[in-house]
């Protein structure tokens, strides 16, 4: 059975395979994802790690002079993705958005190296790697944190990686829709409108994009510019971990520099965490940093955040958090509280569980100790592909495979899962 499932994981990563990277599925994403990379490499690694470098390479290769990696490379045109390049407008040569995405390649990148068979590729490659990782790592402090909190902001939901997530309804209902372009929708041609983000929503994404745009895509203005700056405890969780992964690759690998500021990077985020959390509910939270306020919104970000070393005591509170909302659905993690009146079990990051955000939270909490809601969430993930196949998402209750099929990233975490 295991087998079985790896080899059909590795079969959905074949298909979306176009050689020197991955989409994340046929259809609805026919271009390279960011923090989709990365992820997708550590399924590579465990048969083909040289294709699991190339992945990583192909990514960076498209990073800015400024040192930021977009969200997506648009290697090959193909008009079924709303919004595109001419949409974007970031003069590239091969196009690119002018937004980023979750850091996660920092902690990849570590893994790979770690558990390489072929030691003597992988030390190549990922010394060239490390002053990429680390360019992007500073350009997140300068560009992001512009008062030195400790704390970056995303500006635009896209760059959480959650685009419809419950934590950014009230900050995103001050993003305006005057002026926006009319556009079409494709992804609702591939997917089901339901599992979907709204148009109301896609108005006010395509406003932001238009807005940073007409700045000429200048991250040393966009973060000011922006009527939506929001901390995000998981993509603050993400970049800290990469740093203090970094950090201990670099110290291997002799570059005691970047060692030493990497884990700068990673010591001052971890302190600066706990500002984020939130008694009352048992988790952490956003903070929106335009409007100055917490955002008391009970989501997996704030579990999320279980990913890089938070004191070992929230841990086990985030781990006890979990098992509350164990008592209202059956799969673990759902991305928001089913017991919440904005929870929609079907739609996108409102409530389905995500297997990429499973494997980070379960990973983080392997590392705090917490090994049993940690197993528990790695048996749920495996139990959702055994009743659902390799889906984008699937609702916490009833295991409905939602979004696209045969998705790239979490057949990525079968493979890593079961190895
Ligand atoms: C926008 C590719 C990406 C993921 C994101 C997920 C979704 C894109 C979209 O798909 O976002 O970036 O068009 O809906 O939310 O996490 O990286 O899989």
């Amino acid at each position: 059975m295991r087998q079985d499932l790896i080899d059909q994981a590795r079969a959905v990563l074949a298909r979306n395979d176009r050689g020197h990277y991955t989409v994340p599925t046929h259809g609805l994403y026919p271009f390279q994802w960011n923090w989709d990379s990365a992820l997708s490499a550590l399924g590579f690694a465990h048969y083909d790690e040289a294709r699991a470098w190339t992945e990583i390479e192909t990514l960076f290769d498209h990073q800015w002079e400024d040192g930021k990696v977009p969200h997506i490379i648009f290697h090959e045109m193909d008009d079924g993705y709303f919004p595109g390049p001419d949409v974007w407008g970031t003069a590239r040569r091969i196009p690119t958005s002018g937004i980023t995405q979750p850091p996660v390649t920092g902690f990849a990148v570590r893994r790979i190296f770690d558990r390489a068979r072929d030691k003597a590729m992988a030390e190549r490659r990922a010394r060239a790697l490390l002053p990429r990782i680390h360019a992007w790592h500073k350009w997140f402090y300068r560009n992001r944190d512009p008062q030195g909190t400790g704390l970056v902001a995303i500006i635009h939901p896209w760059e959480s990686g959650r685009d419809n997530s419950v934590d950014w309804d009230e900050a995103f209902a001050r993003v305006p829709t005057e002026g926006v372009a009319p556009f079409q929708r494709r992804d609702t041609s591939h997917a089901n409108p339901a599992h979907r983000p709204t148009d109301e929503q896609y108005k006010r994404y395509i406003w932001l994009v238009q807005h940073f745009r007409s700045l000429g895509w200048d991250n040393t203005r966009l973060h000011d510019a922006s009527p939506f700056r929001m901390v995000d405890p998981g993509f603050n969780a993400i970049l800290i971990r990469s740093c203090s992964d970094l950090a201990d690759l670099a110290q291997q690998l002799g570059e005691t520099e970047i060692a030493a500021d990497s884990r700068a990077f990673a010591e001052r985020g971890i302190a600066a965490m706990d500002s984020l959390w939130h008694d009352g509910l048992g988790q952490y939270v956003c903070f929106d940093r335009a409007a100055g306020k917490q955002i008391d919104s009970p989501s997996i970000g704030g579990l999320l955040a279980a990913f890089c070393a938070i004191p070992h005591a929230r841990a086990q509170a985030v781990a006890a958090r979990i098992a509350t909302l164990a008592e209202s659905a059956r799969f673990m993690v759902p991305s928001h509280d089913p017991t919440a009146p904005e929870y929609d079990g079907l739609r996108y990051w409102r409530g389905p569980v995500w297997l990429i955000v499973n494997y980070m939270i379960s990973d983080g909490l392997k590392e705090a100790g917490q090994a049993g809601m940690a197993q528990r969430i790695d048996t749920d993930s495996i139990r959702l592909i055994e009743e659902s196949g390799f889906a984008e998402y699937y609702d916490p209750i009833t295991a409905e495979p939602c979004g696209g099929g045969s998705f790239t990233w979490t057949a990525a975490m079968v493979i890593e899962i079961l190895n």
